[in-house]
């Protein structure tokens, strides 16, 4: 499968496993939220991981666990610890001390199971955490957000060097970039129908180094979806019915999956946070 991708569609269709983390039993209780009175149901939020391993399981995917480790309330959102993407690992700097100790586990799955370089950074002002990189296969985009900025940016782009790699503005409407914003596959963009999304969109238009399709989708919280192999995971019709009939049109050819997101949404977790997708180049596996 994967030889004969093009380079740009390996992050898409050359997907071969994926890192995830299971839930800390303080997760409930102390994982950050923009919403102060949100209560997480643990019973409902294993039920919806399981979900969300079933399905990583049935488009085939080598699944590497991270040990949970229940002292670390957010560990569960790994995609905010590293970048993994054409060949190199790069490892974020989140930027609440809380999350920092997440980081060491998932470095060492990383090394003993996929053969990935793995690039740390080495600037104590930096911070960037993998929701706000949106890799599009041929360029980066990043948000600046309360999460990440400018010498973050500047470490993932010492690492990525073939690559693009540019800062988006952001209100503080949202935690991350990719909170309002992900890829429906190759060169397809979905985003959300807000005042960040549509500022993010004229940015990405103009600095983009490729013309990429846009969509826009009624509720932001479902412009969170993941593309795997040829089929598209997105919003349930129970939790977004409007976004869900966009996808639904929009996508006429495409197998489609849904996944309900609604205890992770609680914490600010979107879909693409609880997985480190690994393509073909980034692993020993392919
Ligand atoms: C946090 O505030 O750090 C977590 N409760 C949520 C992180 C979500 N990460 C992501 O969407 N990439």
């Amino acid at each position: 499968m994967a030889e004969s991708l093009k380079k740009h569609e390996t992050c898409f269709n050359g997907v071969v496993a994926c890192l995830v983390r299971g839930i800390a039993d303080n997760c409930s209780k102390d994982a950050l939220r923009t919403s102060t009175n949100s209560v997480v149901d643990m019973k409902n939020a294993h039920t919806q991981n399981e979900e969300y391993l079933k399905l990583m399981r049935k488009l085939d995917l080598e699944i590497h666990e991270v040990p949970v480790d229940h002292n670390l309330p957010d560990c569960c959102f790994i995609e905010d610890t590293a970048v993994v993407q054409a060949g190199v690992a790069f490892i974020c700097r989140p930027a609440m001390e809380s999350r920092r100790p997440e980081l060491s586990e998932v470095i060492k799955v990383l090394k003993s199971s996929l053969g990935v370089k793995i690039v740390e950074i080495n600037d104590d002002d930096a911070i960037i955490e993998g929701g706000d990189v949106l890799f599009t296969g041929r360029e980066f985009f990043v948000g600046l957000t309360s999460r990440t900025n400018m010498a973050g940016i500047n470490q993932l782009s010492m690492a990525f060097p073939d690559y693009r790699v540019t800062p988006i503005e952001m209100s503080n409407d949202y935690l991350h970039l990719k909170s309002c914003t992900t890829m429906a596959g190759p060169d397809v963009v979905v985003i959300a129908n807000s005042k960040d999304g549509i500022s993010v969109k004229k940015q990405m238009m103009e600095k983009a180094v490729h013309v990429y399709r846009y969509l826009t989708i009624p509720d932001a919280k479902a412009a969170n979806c993941l593309y795997i192999n040829g089929t598209l995971i997105h919003c349930s019709q129970d939790e977004y019915p409007e976004s869900y009939k966009v996808y639904q049109k929009e996508f006429p050819d495409c197998p489609k999956l849904t996944l309900p997101n609604s205890e992770f949404e609680k914490i600010d977790g979107a879909f693409t946070c609880r997985s480190i997708l690994i393509s073909s180049d980034c692993s020993l596996l392919s």
